[in-house]
């Protein structure tokens, strides 16, 4: 399936953050990347926070939604994430924007992101890709 992953950082070294995001995307099984958008600095949405970096992977996977969600879980938990204060700063996000023409509405995944269309930082990267 043709998908396209959000991915954000603005904790600690932001680059090195996005750059092993991608790799972990490279070498999950069931994974291939096959574009990456720019790298944009961006204002943070929500409370008080540093910048953040965002761009977007366009994949192809063999893997279903929800195992796809859990690979991306696994990245960021592997890279420190901790789920702390809600709509806070983060080391890495990772987020499921596409999933071919597939449409979920699950407490724990909704795809398309409900909020990706509001988002000139998802669209910006988005938009080179589509
Ligand atoms: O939703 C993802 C985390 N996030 C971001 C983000 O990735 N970029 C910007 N610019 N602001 C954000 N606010 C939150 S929460």
């Amino acid at each position: 399936m043709h998908c396209y992953i959000g991915i954000g950082s603005n904790m600690g070294d932001r680059t090195k953050n996005i750059e092993d995001a991608i790799k972990g995307l490279r070498e999950s099984d069931g994974i291939k990347v096959k574009r990456v958008s720019k790298i944009y600095e961006t204002e943070p949405v929500g409370p008080p926070q540093p910048k953040y970096l965002n761009g977007v992977a366009e994949i192809e996977t063999e893997l279903n939604p929800h195992e796809l969600l859990s690979v991306l879980e696994g990245i960021e938990n592997a890279m420190g994430r901790r789920r702390v204060v809600r709509w806070g700063p983060r080391t890495i996000d990772l987020d499921i924007l596409i999933y071919g023409d597939k449409k979920i509405d699950e407490p724990d995944l909704k795809i398309p992101h409900p909020l990706m269309n509001e988002r000139e930082f998802v669209q910006r990267p988005l938009r080179e890709l589509l």
